[in-house]
């Protein structure tokens, strides 16, 4: 829970959250100035990496559903195709990130400390730490939650969620917003499906489309390598597409105007 997506915000505090201030400033103002605050300078970031023609893709699970893990086997699939550099999210440590660059690709490691998701400004501050120059694709691997991260745009091109099969296949009913995010849905580690007799594939599909939620939805094993192909034939193709789509719309993207911080409301 944080005080930055409205998730504090319940129905016996809610009045609380409306009243205003001597100047007329309520928690709710607030809470939208820092969100709409949050948009812009997600917007700045997604110019950035257009402007290198980097796909920047955001993975989103509960925590130790195989974020890295998936990142690992992507990386020593793809590493002589495509040049990959990874953000890591974490409340503390720099473990995921030393397991990135164990691999051979740059990682900058953000720890939030306190907060449970990412933000677009902590990733601006990270993605001018990376050379940008010759990336094809960006992973930005959030803090493991399934609530907060999906109110967040980092500036990111796709949201991926994963879903491990050791945590129910209800997950997509009880975490809709996170689930309605996704414009891919991962079911990872199915190398253990053999173990977990009460997780159904299907089940958990018709959990995912109850959302009137379409994205495509892939099985893998980032341990046996089961399942993968289609993910990175998935991750080629929405990078052909940004690039097509780029050349199409702007013959010359421009690095962005250096970001300035606007006011937000004070309480
Ligand atoms: N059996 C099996 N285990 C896996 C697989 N992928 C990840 N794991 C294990 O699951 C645990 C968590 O994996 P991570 O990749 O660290 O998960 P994460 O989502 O990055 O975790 P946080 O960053 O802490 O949220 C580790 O013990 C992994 O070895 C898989 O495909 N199969
Ligand atoms: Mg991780
Ligand atoms: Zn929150
Ligand atoms: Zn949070
Ligand atoms: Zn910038």
């Amino acid at each position: 829970m944080c005080d930055t997506c409205g998730c504090n915000i319940t129905p016996g505090n809610a009045q609380l959250a409306q009243r205003r201030n001597a100047q007329g400033v309520s928690a709710v103002d607030v809470l939208q100035g820092l969100l709409s605050e949050n948009d812009r300078i997600a917007a700045h970031n997604r110019a950035h990496f257009e402007q290198h023609g980097v796909l920047a893709v955001n993975l989103m699970s509960s925590p130790g559903a195989g974020k890295t893990a998936l990142l690992e086997a992507t990386i020593d699939a793809l590493k002589s195709e495509l040049n990959i550099a990874v953000i890591e999210g974490d409340l503390e440590t720099e473990n995921d990130a030393e397991r990135v660059r164990a691999k051979g690709v740059p990682a900058i490691q953000i720890t939030t400390g306190s907060a449970c998701h990412l933000d677009a400004h902590m990733v601006h501050d990270a993605l001018h730490k990376l050379p940008l120059t010759g990336i094809d694709l960006v992973f930005v691997e959030n803090v493991g939650n399934l609530v907060c991260p999906a109110s967040f745009d980092l500036g990111q091109h796709r949201n991926v969620v994963l879903l491990s099969v050791t945590e129910g296949d209800d997950k997509p009913a009880k975490y809709p917003v996170m689930f309605r995010a996704a414009d891919l849905v991962l079911f990872t580690k199915t190398d253990l499906l053999v173990a977990i007799d009460d997780f159904s594939t299907e089940r958990a599909e018709r959990s995912v489309r109850a959302l009137a939620n379409p994205a495509p939805i892939l099985q893998l094993s980032a341990r046996k390598g089961q399942g993968l192909d289609a993910w990175l034939e998935w991750l080629r193709t929405e990078l052909k597409q940004l690039r097509v789509q780029n050349s199409k719309f702007r013959a010359h993207i421009p690095e962005p105007a250096p970001l300035f911080r606007t006011p937000i409301p004070r309480l």
